[in-house]
């Protein structure tokens, strides 16, 4: 393909499709923009993107292909402002926020402009953030996910799924209230809980001061996650609220079966629980 591609937000996501689309791409010219300029300079410096711009009307003017990767808040702000500059009429907008159904919304000006929005998820990432840590492969083999509206023209589709080719991910097609579902399910909840097991350990330094040095193992491994930007986490939490207000009321009744199964020591159903979980995880692709 070729043309130019606007990345707006050169965080680990942009910089990393970035990376994807030069490597697949060789014709196209990549321009960035970032809030932070510093972030931007070391972007261009590291030949994360081939231009580096100041403004979002400079980057989105001559873009072909429109990527906001920013924390969902901010990129509710940019829509709005790309719906009020003038762009090229085949432009494709995409965007890579962990929510799909409130920035579907927000696109509608945009989209009322006759411009294509087609959101999009990589699901694949760190707890890392920044663009140093950005690298070539971390799509490789992670879903993809779109939430493209019903009456988006499928050849935009596809021509979207060209430009991202070079992710090697497995591009998947789903609406944005599925979308918000499945990722509070599967992603924004065990977030949160993560955070809350680190409050819990952190709260327990006042019984005793070995908690920290003993927190290794199983541990660490399931609250990696509670090392990610706070900020983006923040705004996940705000966007998916409904669903994961409901996915906390299902959990308190969870916990509540797992605290009557304790009080009466019922050691078969106790066993049956870890069993039944250990079945379902072992058996996951
Ligand atoms: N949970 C992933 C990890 O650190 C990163 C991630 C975060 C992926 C948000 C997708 C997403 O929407 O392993």
């Amino acid at each position: 393909m070729e043309g130019r591609v606007f990345v707006i937000g050169l965080g680990l996501i942009g910089g990393s499709l970035a990376l994807c689309i030069k490597e697949e791409h060789k014709e196209v010219i990549v321009c960035g923009y970032d809030i932070n300029e510093e972030q931007a300079k070391l972007a261009k410096m590291m030949g994360v993107i081939d231009e580096s711009v100041r403004s979002l009307e400079a980057g989105a003017r001559d873009a072909d292909l429109i990527i906001i990767s920013t924390p969902v808040t901010v990129t509710e702000q940019i829509l709005e402002q790309l719906a009020e500059l003038p762009l090229k009429d085949n432009v494709i907008v995409t965007d890579t926020g962990s929510t799909k159904t409130t920035i579907t919304d927000k696109a509608r000006s945009l989209i009322e402009k006759g411009t294509c929005f087609i959101g999009g998820h990589p699901m694949a990432g760190s707890h890392k953030s920044g663009v140093t840590a950005a690298k070539k492969i971390l799509f490789e083999n992670a879903f993809y996910l779109f939430t493209p509206r019903q009456e988006t023209n499928p050849k935009e589709i596809e021509t979207l799924k060209a430009w991202l080719v070079g992710t090697k991910a497995k591009f998947l097609i789903v609406s944005p209230e599925e979308h918000d579902y499945l990722t509070g399910v599967i992603s924004h909840f065990p977030h949160l809980i993560a955070a809350s097991l680190v409050h819990q350990a952190a709260a327990a330094e006042d019984h005793s001061a070995l908690v920290s040095r003993l927190a290794a193992g199983g541990f660490r491994d399931i609250t990696r996650i509670a090392s990610s930007s706070p900020a983006m986490w923040r705004d996940i939490l705000l966007h998916n609220r409904t669903v994961i207000l409901e996915l906390l009321l299902g959990w308190e009744n969870e916990m509540q079966k797992v605290i009557t199964l304790l009080e009466s020591s019922d050691a078969s159903e106790i066993y049956r629980y870890f069993d039944e979980a250990k079945n379902y995880r072992d058996g996951l692709p």
